[in-house]
């Protein structure tokens, strides 16, 4: 006992001697499932839009029938560098459209369809939305994504195995006329055609196709193949949130695994799947003028946030377009704010300037000084029963804590607390499931001197990517 204080003291005095310990360490293998390329940089992505535009907008409906008029399409003066523009300020990293919603519509000139923008009065059928948009998100630096729902209440041949074929020939429109596509999206809803016929999607086809139209994209839907369904509408993942699902025995649009499992993910899961939460600024999806007064407030968006960034997800925000064809007021305002909310909470992170204290996976103490920020890719605290204590070297008063996992190498961390102490006092116990690809504590502002974190259970090594500390505005505690 007495030799491992001693050891501890001298490399608290001797950091940097410490520091080449930790850099002779071995390279650890993966656990598990490791998200592709692809993944890991949609992950970094963390919040996005999605966009809800088509005949809905101007009949005021959620779900059309397919039997609108072409003509109700009729935007008075729409402005999709508007759109990408609000967009980026709000901090959004891209833009994911309804190219085209359950109604069919298709909001380019699809060669495969006659219910499009080509039969609509809007710019005498010489308009294309999605051409306009993915435009937009280029010269504002935002990724473009693209909605295409399976499910088609105007297409003829809705029900039919020929209706394979047309799904499979828009999907390749869109890609090569718009792409590159960062993101691709597989709606669930999956009811009767024109004719009253449901029809037998052939997902293993699509699947086979979307790789090769658009390898770089990750592909969503209730399970993946890329990304999966949060099991809510409500932009809100598991406190317990893994990266990983079991899918065998599930089909997509029919027999997912339970909103629950989608929530929280598979704690022994063999694919790589992370869970994304779609939500709406607004109540529904598309515009409706009576919910002008509905639009969720800049303190609500940043709760969301928490909610799914904060717990290893990420945050599709739908921002509906009205009727002009335009962002409304009210939701830019909620925006500008949200944005603002996030960069007064996270401007100063009071742990720059900390030494972290831990045992290495080879049972050696190790110290390591940042006086800018944690700057490693990784520390490797080895498995279950580990202490890292970060010490700022005075007292700060934060109210949240972040700490990110080295997911390139897999998921490990299934519980941990955080203890936040005062001298030899603990003053608050923060307790903790995943960690993922990042994880944000929330609690009651409180006066630290240094806090433990104790990594009380892993597959692995935990190795953490980040640590930062933080005083945010309000009383934002994770319920
Ligand atoms: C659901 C759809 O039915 C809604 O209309 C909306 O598009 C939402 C994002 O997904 O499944």
């Amino acid at each position: 006992m007495k030799k491992i204080f001693f050891i501890v003291s001298i490399c608290a005095l001797f950091s940097m001697s410490c520091n080449t310990v930790a850099k002779q360490e071995k390279a650890p293998e993966a656990i598990g499932p490791v998200p592709t390329a692809q993944q890991l940089a949609w992950h970094d992505l963390e919040f996005y839009w999605f966009i809800h535009f088509g005949p809905n907008t101007f009949t005021n409906k959620e779900w059309g029938h397919g039997d609108e008029p072409a003509d109700a399409f009729n935007p008075t003066a729409l402005d999709c560098n508007q759109w990408a523009t609000i967009a980026k300020q709000s901090g959004a990293k891209g833009i994911i459209l309804t190219a085209k919603h359950h109604d069919g519509f298709c909001l380019w000139p699809s060669k495969y369809s006659k219910h499009t923008v080509r039969e609509s009065k809007w710019e005498n059928g010489k308009g294309d939305v999605v051409k306009a948009l993915s435009e937009a998100c280029k010269a504002n630096g935002l990724l473009f994504g693209i909605y295409l729902s399976p499910w088609d209440r105007n297409h003829p041949e809705y029900g039919t195995p020929e209706y394979n074929d047309v799904y499979v020939n828009t999907m390749a429109e869109v890609t090569t006329q718009y792409g590159p596509l960062f993101e691709f999206w597989w709606d669930g809803a999956n009811g009767e055609g024109p004719n009253g016929k449901k029809q037998v999607y052939d997902f293993a086809r699509f699947e086979k196709e979307i790789k090769k139209l658009a390898p770089d994209a990750v592909v969503f839907s209730d399970i993946g193949p890329d990304i999966r369904w949060v099991g809510n509408e409500s932009g809100i993942a598991g406190k317990t949130n893994w990266n990983l699902l079991d899918t065998a025995g599930f089909t997509r649009g029919a027999g997912a695994p339970s909103q629950d499992t989608l929530n929280q993910g598979n704690v022994n899961g063999k694919n790589w799947i992370p869970a994304e939460c779609d939500v709406s600024i607004r109540p529904g999806w598309f515009y409706h003028a009576e919910e002008d007064d509905k639009v969720k407030t800049p303190e609500q968006l940043f709760d969301l946030y928490l909610k799914s960034v904060g717990r290893g997800s990420s945050f599709l925000l739908n921002v509906p377009p009205d009727r002009r064809g335009l962002i409304h007021p009210n939701d830019s305002a909620a925006l500008a704010g949200f944005k603002k909310y996030r960069d007064e909470s996270f401007a100063d992170n009071l742990f720059k300037n900390i030494s972290v204290r831990y045992t290495n996976a080879a049972g050696e103490p190790v110290t390591i000084h940042f006086d800018n920020g944690f700057a490693k890719d990784y520390i490797n605290a080895g498995g279950d029963k580990n202490i890292i204590t970060i010490d700022p070297g005075k007292a700060e008063t934060i109210n949240c804590i972040l700490l990110k996992e080295y997911i390139a190498l897999g998921q490990s961390i299934k519980q941990f607390k955080c203890l936040l102490k005062n001298g030899e006092e603990t003053v608050k116990t923060i307790e903790g499931t995943t960690i993922g690809h990042k994880r944000l504590l929330t609690f009651d502002a409180t006066a630290v001197t240094s806090v433990d974190i104790v990594i009380e259970d892993t597959k692995g090594n935990a190795l953490i990517s980040d640590i930062a500390a933080y005083r945010i505005p309000g009383q934002l505690v994770e319920k």
